[in-house]
C-alpha cells in the first residue's frame, strides 16, 4: 500500500506572517509602566529567610557586611534592587530594613530586579 506523502519542507508565507505577529505581541508585553508590589526589604544573603532572627537587625547586619538589599515578594521571588545606591532610596531602604512594605517601581524585563520609585509602609502592616 502506498501512503500519500505530504512534504513539509516549504514554509508558507502565511506561517511566516503569523510567527511575526506572535513575536511582535510578545515583545510588547513587558510594559515599562510603574507598578506596585507588596513584600519585605531584606538582604541578598538572607533573602526570604533570616533563620529566626529579627528581620530588621539581621538585614542591617548583613548590609553592614556588604550584602546588597533585596526586595522579597515571596519565598522564591526575591528581586534585586537596581537603584539601591541612590541616596534617597538607600535612606528609605535603611529605614524599612526588615519591614513589610509596598513599593512602587519598574520591574526589569527578565523579572529579576526592580527599580524602586517609592517605598511606603501601609498602616495595616505595622
Ligand atoms: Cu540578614
Amino acid at each position: 500500500m502506498i501512503s500519500g506523502r505530504s512534504i513539509y519542507g516549504g514554509t508558507s508565507m502565511r506561517r511566516i506572517l503569523s510567527i511575526g505577529i506572535v513575536l511582535c505581541v510578545a515583545s510588547a508585553l513587558p510594559l515599562l509602566a510603574a507598578d506596585t508590589w507588596k513584600g519585605s526589604i531584606s538582604d541578598k544573603m538572607c533573602g526570604a529567610d533570616h533563620k529566626g532572627q529579627d528581620a530588621t537587625k539581621c538585614t542591617l547586619g548583613c548590609i553592614d557586611h556588604g550584602s546588597p538589599y533585596v526586595f522579597v515578594v515571596s519565598k522564591d521571588k526575591v528581586l534585586d534592587i537596581e537603584n539601591q545606591k541612590d541616596e534617597k532610596i538607600a535612606a528609605e531602604l535603611k529605614k524599612h530594613a526588615g519591614h513589610n512594605v509596598e513599593i512602587t517601581g519598574t520591574m526589569s524585563k527578565d523579572g529579576k530586579s526592580v527599580k524602586i520609585a517609592s517605598i511606603k509602609m501601609p498602616e495595616t502592616f505595622k
